[in-house]
């Protein structure tokens, strides 16, 4: 994907983590505006299920879509490019299509389950799609260890992509596991990002708290390496105005009693952030003791909300650095 003109090149690496849709925004703005290869994005896998035999990882193919400018903007899952020959062909045969697999996409489940099948681990396969989409960002899972995202319902307890896609959020849930990741151990790549000595931030992207960050929180190592982190760790809302921009993460934090706001989200990353970023719409938001708080426009609509609110994310960190960030002089390339 092109890169935005004007840029600004930052010499010191940063890691995001990231979901899927709201994630992948903030995401893509950081790739844009940082140098080629200084940015490290672990998604959350606890989304991540066996469909049709297939090995299926919505939030890694959503990064590395968006990231290779091959997303659809408007369904936020799936490439733009898309048809559906293989979705009706099953169809006519009577087979399970609600889960809809486009016939690109479908390209990305095979070869992925190929690779895991022969034995390669899920960050290896993740790395060689990257590679092979042009992305110079690298793109980590949390754990090639299987972590998996379950809700518990009225009727018992659902596989993550049943309530979200099959039931489309519709059960009340009380209770959310992460199965697997008390024995997941970070994957390849996750650790040695977070203990970079280049390292100038960590960025908690504007994902679902409760599905999509916090499961990558629940593996043990990654939860360490940020604690031990000696950088800033910058969270991102994603609730403006009491509201999430798109996904339950709402409706999941009234149903679980956090509440949904700004604040609730803050709070559950308290031990660990240090700033926390919030739209203007959410100026007078209390944050926890000793978390600085930045105010913006955190809305993406445009690519250039996602560079400007990646912009000031990174600003916030520099401001805020721990280390002496001789390293990292911001240099506009435009200049
Ligand atoms: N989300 C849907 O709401 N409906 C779908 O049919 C659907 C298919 C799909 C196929 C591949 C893929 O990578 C993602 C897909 N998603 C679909 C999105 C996905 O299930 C969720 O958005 C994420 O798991 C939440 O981050």
């Amino acid at each position: 994907m092109e890169r935005a003109r004007t840029v600004t090149v930052r010499p010191g690496s940063v890691v995001a983590l990231s979901g899927g849709v709201g994630g992948a925004k903030l995401a893509l703005g950081l790739h844009r505006v940082l140098d080629n290869g200084k940015l490290t994005v672990i998604c959350n896998t606890g989304d991540d299920f066996r469909h049709l035999g297939l090995h299926i990882c919505p939030d890694i193919d959503t990064i590395l879509y968006t990231l290779s400018g091959l997303a659809d903007p408007d369904r936020g899952w799936g490439r733009h490019d898309e048809t559906w020959n293989f979705m009706e062909a099953l169809k006519d045969l009577g087979g399970e299509t609600w889960f809809r697999i486009g016939d690109r996409d479908l390209a990305t489940h095979i070869e992925r389950t190929q690779r895991l099948e022969h034995g390669e681990p899920l960050s290896v396969a993740t790395d060689h799609f990257r590679r092979r989409l042009g992305i110079s960002t690298h793109i980590v899972p949390m754990s090639d260890d299987p972590v998996r995202t379950q809700l518990l319902s009225e009727a018992g307890w659902l596989d993550f992509q049943d309530y979200f896609v099959r039931q489309r959020c519709n059960p009340v849930v009380r209770e959310i596991a992460f199965a697997g990741a008390e024995k997941s151990e970070p994957a390849p790549g996750v650790v040695s990002a977070l203990n970079d000595p280049q390292l100038q931030a960590v960025v908690i992207c504007p994902s679902n708290p409760l599905i999509s960050i916090e499961p990558i929180l629940a593996v043990p190592g990654i939860r360490k390496a940020l604690k031990g982190c000696s950088v800033p760790l910058i969270g991102v809302s994603p609730i403006i105005g009491g509201r999430a921009i798109r996904g339950p993460a709402d409706k999941l934090m009234r149903e679980l009693s956090f509440g949904s706001s700004a604040a609730a989200v803050a709070q559950r990353y308290a031990d660990l952030i240090d700033a926390w970023v919030v739209d203007k719409v959410d100026a007078d938001t209390p944050v926890p003791s000793g978390v600085k708080k930045v105010v913006t426009s955190t809305m993406m609509v445009s690519m250039e909300d996602r560079e400007k609110l990646a912009r000031d994310v990174l600003d916030a960190a520099q401001q805020m650095s721990f280390k002496p960030i001789s390293a990292t002089k911001a240099t506009d390339v435009s200049a």
